[in-house]
């Protein structure tokens, strides 16, 4: 099986002769040859060497590995060593306060393992204990609660798939492409199964007063981050949750629990979260102030804005992982709209001139990443790669330079615009911006 998978990698070069069959059957004729054989000229293989026919039996198929729970909690194979969260040193004066990147370019499926799915710390990453953890839900309510994990781990739950977004994500790209990595443009996102339960279910509990119009919800890290949330998103689709991808919340997502706001920005999703204190206004805290609003060309700032609008970006090729030669590739990314589901992808392969449009793979959910993936055929010559994501409200993901005719250059956050990935004639994938 390996040698024929391997081989099967081979024929996408440069000197295949199934380059010269074109489109869909393609892939139909290459599963047929990959199953006869017929195509790889078995004579061209050498004895002994793991492309001979029939396969021959490497090291590890002549010994026993190790037993069951030679490692009690599974890691990744050896051989999948780059595969890891980094950040960009320069960016923010210490690890306690800055982010790392999920490597997008390596996540198969709509899903970020646990394990790389990406930080933001405002004060380092808390080590709460779920024993001595307490939630308090007080204010403008009848019955205040002080709910232990036990307590909450009670009440009925829910497990949805939803994505996190930074709104800082892409922010060092209003000016110019300035990062050559997908990782480092588009990887604060990422995207897991969340489980716990709906914050309206708790807020039922202790009954919210008639003034109830605002939660400030607030974390037990040293950052005590708080942001203030309409009562509207938290009654709508927030969870208050425990789980993620079928295990407890990693440290890093806010262990023992996290509070979901689908959709938003992800400086609303508190980590580690101990209090939601209900009013009838917004708070303003340094978070909603100083801090994640955009200041516009005239000088003024946008408050309060938490939706994450539709994007996506092409995860291959990209700068990390470029092409090897002409021939048949199939692109792929991921799109996103905190306003509901993806319904549709377009990519273009001349910087934005034509459009095709791409396969949306299932499941299509609202909130979560969506992959799509698009049959390209290439000649060889220099390409400008663009995906331009539409949601269900029809809202079409900008370029950059209607951005920046919007907002100007002063901000920050909330760069959605199309990532254009230049296609050099070696195959190398460059970050660039088409004026
Ligand atoms: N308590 C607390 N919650 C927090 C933060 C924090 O520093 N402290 N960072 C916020 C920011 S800015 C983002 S983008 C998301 C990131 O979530 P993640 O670290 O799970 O990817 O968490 C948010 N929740
Ligand atoms: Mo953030």
């Amino acid at each position: 099986m390996l040698p024929v998978l391997r081989r099967g990698i081979s024929i996408l070069g440069r000197d295949s002769p199934i380059i010269d069959i074109g489109g869909r059957r393609t892939f139909l004729k290459l599963g047929a040859a990959m199953a006869g054989g017929a195509l790889f000229g078995r004579g061209a293989a050498e004895a002994g060497t793991s492309d001979a026919f029939p396969p021959q039996d490497a090291p590890w198929s002549q010994t026993l590995g190790p037993g069951i729970v030679d490692r009690p909690y599974g890691q990744p194979s050896q051989f999948v060593k780059d595969v890891i969260r980094r950040d960009v040193p320069w960016l923010t004066a210490s690890k306690e306060s800055s982010v790392s990147f999920t490597p997008l370019q390596d996540q198969t499926g709509i899903i970020t393992a646990n394990g790389l799915f990406f930080e933001r710390y405002h004060g380092g990453r808390a080590s709460v204990d779920p024993q001595q953890h307490r939630l308090m839900i007080h204010g403008l309510v009848d019955r205040p609660l002080l709910l232990t994990m036990e307590d909450i781990k009670r009440f009925p739950s829910v497990s949805r798939i939803h994505f996190i977004e930074c709104p800082a994500n892409g922010g060092m790209e209003w000016r110019a492409a300035q990062l050559n990595s997908l990782q480092f443009t588009h990887g604060m996102v990422s995207c897991a199964e969340w489980t716990g339960v709906k914050l309206s279910a708790l807020l039922e509990e202790v009954g919210l007063k008639k003034e109830a119009k605002w939660a400030l919800v607030e974390g037990a890290d040293a950052a005590h981050m708080d942001r203030s949330l309409p009562i509207e998103k938290c009654l709508d689709d927030c969870l208050v949750v425990y789980g993620q991808n079928g295990e407890a919340l990693r440290p890093e997502q806010g262990f023992p629990l996290r509070l979901i706001v689908p959709g938003w920005q992800g400086n609303v999703n508190i980590k580690w979260l101990r209090r939601i204190q209900i009013g009838d206004q917004p708070w303003f805290t340094r978070e909603e102030t100083s801090k994640y609003t955009e200041l516009m060309a005239d000088g003024r700032s946008r408050g309060f804005t938490w939706l994450i609008y539709a994007k996506s970006v092409i995860t291959f090729p990209c700068p990390e992982k470029p092409a090897k030669g002409p021939g048949i590739y199939e692109i792929r990314g991921f799109a996103w709209s905190g306003k509901g589901r993806i319904t549709h992808v377009d990519v273009s392969t001349d910087g934005g001139v034509n459009w095709e449009r791409a396969r949306l793979q299932e499941p299509v959910l609202p909130k979560a990443l969506t992959r799509f993936t698009h049959e390209w055929r290439w000649d060889g010559k220099p390409a400008l790669l663009q995906s331009r994501a539409v949601d269900e409200t029809g809202f079409v993901q900008p370029t950059i330079a209607e951005l920046r005719a919007a907002r100007g250059v002063n901000g920050i956050y909330n760069n959605n615009s199309i990532q254009t990935w230049q296609v050099k004639a070696d195959g190398s994938v460059f970050d660039v911006q088409l004026s």
